[in-house]
C-alpha cells in the first residue's frame, strides 16, 4: 500500500547507538525493508504522524563520518544528501558524548537540518554524567533531546521538537 507522506525524517548515527529502536518507537506498522539501490545494504522505511503531518522515517546503517569508508557509510551519506529530508535526527550514545559530537559538527557544517538526540541517557545518568541540554543547544544552535529508546522516555518530547522545527522552517 502506498501512503502519502508530506515530510521526511532520516535517522543517522554511529553503529549501535539505538537508531533502529528509535525508528521502531517512531513508526508503527507499514515498515518496508529493501536493499539500497545497487547495494546489499538494507534500509528500513516507515511512517510516523506528528501533529497533522505524516512523515516518512528512514533508518540508516551506522556511520562514523560524512567521508564514507564502508559501503554502509556510503549508503547513509547518499540518503542524507539525496533524499532531502526535512529533519535529520543525529542520534548519539550520551555516555560517549564527546566522541560522538564530531559527526554532529560535520552534519551542521554541511548545512543539514539536525536535531540531536542523546540516547541511552539512562546509562549516562547511572554513571553520574550530568548533561545540560540547554547549554548544548546554545553551543550547537540546534535542538537537543534526551531519550531512552528501550523504554520510550523522551520520545514525545522529541516529536514535539520535530513539530516545532518543521513549523519554524515553514
Ligand atoms: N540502556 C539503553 N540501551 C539502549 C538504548 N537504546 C538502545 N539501546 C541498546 O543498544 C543496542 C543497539 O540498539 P539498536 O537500536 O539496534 O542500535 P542501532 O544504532 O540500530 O545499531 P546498528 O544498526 O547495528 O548500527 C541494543 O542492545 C539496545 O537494547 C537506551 O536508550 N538505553
Ligand atoms: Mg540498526
Amino acid at each position: 500500500m502506498v501512503r502519502k507522506t508530506s515530510g521526511k525524517i532520516v535517522i543517522v548515527g554511529s553503529p549501535n547507538v539505538g537508531k533502529s529502536l528509535l525508528f521502531n518507537r517512531l513508526t508503527g506498522s507499514y515498515v518496508t525493508v529493501s536493499n539500497y539501490p545497487g547495494t546489499t545494504v538494507e534500509v528500513s522505511r516507515g511512517v510516523t504522524k506528528i501533529g497533522d503531518t505524516e512523515f516518512e522515517v528512514i533508518d540508516t546503517p551506522g556511520m562514523y563520518s560524512l567521508l564514507p569508508i564502508t559501503e554502509e557509510e556510503r549508503v547513509a551519506r547518499n540518503i542524507l544528501l539525496k533524499e532531502r529530508p526535512d529533519v535529520i535526527i543525529h542520534i548519539i550514545d550520551a555516555k560517549n558524548l564527546e566522541r560522538m559530537l564530531p559527526l554532529t559538527l560535520q552534519l551542521i557544517e554541511a548545512g543539514l537540518p539536525i536535531i540531536l538526540v542523546l540516547n541511552i541517557i539512562d546509562e549516562a545518568e547511572k554513571i553520574g554524567m550530568k548533561i545540560d541540554l540547554h547549554d548544548l543547544e546554545r553551543a550547537l544552535k540546534i535542538p537537543a533531546v534526551a531519550t531512552v529508546s528501550t523504554t520510550g522516555r523522551g520520545i514525545d518530547i522529541l516529536k514535539g521538537r520535530i513539530e516545532e522545527y518543521v513549523r519554524a522552517k515553514g
